[in-house]
């Protein structure tokens, strides 16, 4: 049993290399080299260049919203949002997300009241928001995690119900439904994100999506830190245009985004198959009736069940090369930057997720022969178990 493990013996690694969580997308060269000598031949980097303004249109016409404002990130994205809608006070947000939606709001003086996520959606709770909201709450941030949309509708009755504004961040849902709506279109406005690791990958970038040409004329004006054409009454502005090198990216990615959801799908599908049957690996499923982009196989490891901790089960798939993450670490609520945070609220789930969930090898370089390799090595620890778990007792007593 020792040498089927690298933790555990002198075996070769089962993968030469590191798999890493994000299986970046990498465009044809063919097609990367003529976008980008169009934009030298242009002379014109940036400043609402013509491939910014029409990757505007493009995703406005993809998610069927009426405005798309690119910028320089997600996280840029949110802090330009704030500002739009002059929010002001506190905000309810979950903790469990990744930690730029919280740092957003903090850039953006917003104090965030956490609310603890539903056990199975990972998503905000709705039944735990009513009793957070305070006298000066302004907003309240849901957050499409692992690309599954939150229950958009009632949140919206909350939130109109209190007089409060909506924001979804959407980061981890381009291209995903809700009652076969595009995510991109609820709330307010939505916050994506263009990241390297994203489903449409611009290198960095993202964009806020909104119905309201008010919202939308303001979020232009304020990724521009001078005056334009677009000049909404706004207080501050700041830097966040795009590029014209993230938005060529962009364009090549967006062109090609059918075939690389649907080669996600397939290592999301071989994942699955492997794994569904396993004690204590629970896989957070999709709603295969709605378009899904298939860019996080995420699960959460019962330790009473699969015989290991997500962290020790983690430490043998590292050894072998696959770089799993393990999400969210740390959560928003132990960043730092909330040291003087004094709203606190109680986020049992939300701690419970933070020591379970993993998220697996995914994405457009990835294959279907590799999700099937990580697979047999998590199902022969789960088999393994009692025995590896003498290797970690051993390990642990030897500190001592
Ligand atoms: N809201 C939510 C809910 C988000 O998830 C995010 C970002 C944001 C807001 C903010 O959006 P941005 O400001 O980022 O646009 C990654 C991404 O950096 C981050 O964009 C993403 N969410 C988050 C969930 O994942 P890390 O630090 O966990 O992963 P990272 O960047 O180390 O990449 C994962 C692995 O992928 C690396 O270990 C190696 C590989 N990789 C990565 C890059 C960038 C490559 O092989 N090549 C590469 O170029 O944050």
């Amino acid at each position: 049993m020792n040498n089927l493990f690298s933790l555990l013996s002198d075996k070769k690694p089962e993968f030469d290399a590191p798999l890493h969580v994000g299986q970046l997308y990498l465009p044809e060269r063919k097609a990367f080299d003529a976008a980008f000598n169009a934009v030298f031949d242009r002379h014109y980097f940036t400043n609402h260049g013509p491939l910014v303004e029409s990757l505007d249109l493009e995703i406005a016409e993809y998610l069927g919203v009426n405005h798309a404002v690119c910028m320089t990130s997600g996280t840029i994205a949110i802090m330009v949002a704030c500002k739009a809608l002059d929010l002001k006070g506190t905000v309810i947000v979950p903790s469990f997300t990744f930690c730029a939606t919280v740092q957003a709001l903090l850039w953006s003086g917003l104090k965030p009241i956490f609310c603890d996520v539903d056990n199975e959606s990972h998503n905000i709770d709705t039944d735990k928001i009513q009793a957070l909201i305070r006298e000066d709450t302004c907003a309240i941030v849901g957050v499409h995690l692992w690309g599954r949309p939150c229950d958009v509708n009632l949140l919206q009755s909350i939130a109109d119900k209190n007089n409060l504004k909506l924001i979804f961040d959407a980061c981890h849902a381009f291209g995903v439904t809700s009652d076969n709506i595009k995510v991109g279109n609820f709330g307010d406005l939505e916050i994506f994100s263009f990241h390297a690791t994203k489903i449409l990958n611009a290198a960095e970038g993202g964009c806020v999506t909104t119905n309201s040409p008010d919202i939308a004329a303001r979020l232009k004006t304020i990724r521009n830190f001078h005056s334009s054409d677009v000049d909404a009454d706004v207080s501050l502005r700041i830097n966040g245009k795009m590029s014209e090198a993230q938005a060529a990216m962009a364009q090549l990615s967006l062109q090609n985004l059918e075939m690389n959801i649907a080669n996600n799908k397939s290592q999301w599908n071989t994942y699955y198959n492997e794994l569904s049957s396993i004690a204590g690996l629970k896989i957070i499923i999709l709603d295969n009736s709605q378009a899904q982009n298939y860019q996080y196989f995420v699960c959460e490891i019962i330790e009473e069940d699969f015989g290991l901790s997500r962290d020790q089960l983690l430490e043998l798939l590292v050894a072998e090369n696959i770089q799993a993450r393990k999400y969210f670490n740390p959560p928003a609520h132990a960043l730092n930057a909330i040291d003087d945070f004094t709203i606190w609220t109680s986020l049992p789930i939300t701690e419970k997720l933070c020591g379970r969930v993993l998220q697996l090898p995914l994405g457009s370089s990835g294959s279907i022969k590799n999700a099937k390799r990580v697979s047999n090595i998590i199902r022969l620890a789960n088999e393994n178990s009692n025995h590896i778990k003498q290797y970690f007792l051993a390990e642990n007593t030897k500190d001592f």
